[in-house]
């Protein structure tokens, strides 16, 4: 189960039970009854189906195998539509390379540089400290980056999370965050750090000078370092549904996107929206956040997922 010693099924399913209640029931209540698996019947799956943020894409591949496999065959229970479901999410996972023995710790070339970005109030601060302490529990000589300085709170929220994990932190004050960035990265190498954890301020996609800063810090580490940054983390917050998907594309125009952490899924009833963002980019999941205590970040393991919500 990847590097955290922490992985709960249970806090899984029990942050999930929203999504669950919310696909399942829906996609139950599409069918229930029905004796035969009719157009009309089809039609209020798919309308289910895209009400749960399951997105056009994916629904359309739902619908084809549920027209494959189950309208042809006798037995019509809602168990085998759900089974044939989850089938169908299986295969978008797969095809997005996210795997439950990823390992963060790994390391190609030292310090490896991580850096995380996303839109305002995502939960990358947040991440990123329960990364550090993930990471130094590990036993990695691990240093966060205060490239948010934006807001002052900022820098405060990050050493409290630094403090917490007992990690060190670079700050400096009304800096330009590409000079943060620069310098955390400097100290790592001449430290002999194994671990650079880079928070960058939330920005809406939209705003362009802000994406431009991004790429600059991205030009920045690739000064020090040209093989960095080794991941680009893109947090998404579970709760903004269709959203996600027009974020994860601005943000991987300015810097490419090597894996997703999907935030908050802990009360949601949107986790059908991380399928749907697989399927579109293919762009693995590495992370999950299922609360907001330095332990409820999790390593992302497809199979668990699609269990926490469809059963086993
Ligand atoms: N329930 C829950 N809350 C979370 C999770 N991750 C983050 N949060 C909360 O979300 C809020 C925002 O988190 P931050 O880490 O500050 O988000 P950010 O992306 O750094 O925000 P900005 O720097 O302002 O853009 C905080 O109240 C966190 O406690 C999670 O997995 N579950
Ligand atoms: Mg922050």
């Amino acid at each position: 189960m990847g590097f955290f010693g922490n992985f709960s099924l249970s806090k899984i399913k029990d942050g999930l039970s929203k999504t669950r209640d919310k696909i399942v029931n829906s996609i139950t209540e599409a069918v229930t009854g029905k004796a035969v698996l009719d157009s009309t019947t089809l039609d209020s799956l798919e309308e289910k189906l895209i009400q749960s943020d399951f997105g056009a894409e994916t629904t359309d591949r739902i619908i084809t195998a549920v027209r494959e496999k189950i309208v042809r065959s006798k037995t019509r229970t809602s168990e085998e539509l759900i089974s044939t479901i989850k089938d169908v999410c299986i295969k978008i996972l797969d095809e997005t390379g996210a795997d439950s023995i990823y390992d963060l710790r790994a390391i190609e070339s030292k310090p490896k540089i991580i850096l995380v970005m996303g839109v305002n109030g995502a939960g990358k601060t947040t991440t990123i400290g329960k990364l550090a302490n993930n990471l130094k529990k590990e036993g990695l000589k691990v240093v966060v980056g205060a490239g948010d300085t934006f807001r002052a709170a900022a820098n405060n929220q990050l050493e409290v999370w630094a403090d917490r994990a007992g990690v060190k932190i670079i700050q400096k004050e009304k800096a330009d965050p590409s000079s943060v960035v620069f310098e955390t990265v400097e100290f790592a190498m001449k430290n002999n750090y194994d671990a650079v954890l880079i928070d960058t301020a939330g920005r809406l996609h939209t705003k362009t000078e802000l994406m431009e800063e991004l790429k600059k810090i991205e030009r920045v580490i690739k000064k020090l370092i040209p093989s960095a940054p080794h991941e680009v983390f893109l947090v998404l917050d579970g709760n903004s549904g269709q959203n996600t998907t027009i974020q994860m594309e601005e943000f991987n125009k300015a810097i490419k996107v090597s894996g997703l952490i999907i935030t908050k899924l802990d009360g949601t009833a949107k986790g059908g929206s991380l399928i749907q963002i697989s399927s579109k980019y293919k762009i693995p999941v590495r992370f999950i956040g299922v609360g907001e205590g330095i332990d409820d970040l999790q390593n992302f393991d497809s199979v668990s997922y699609l269990n926490a919500i469809f059963g086993n």
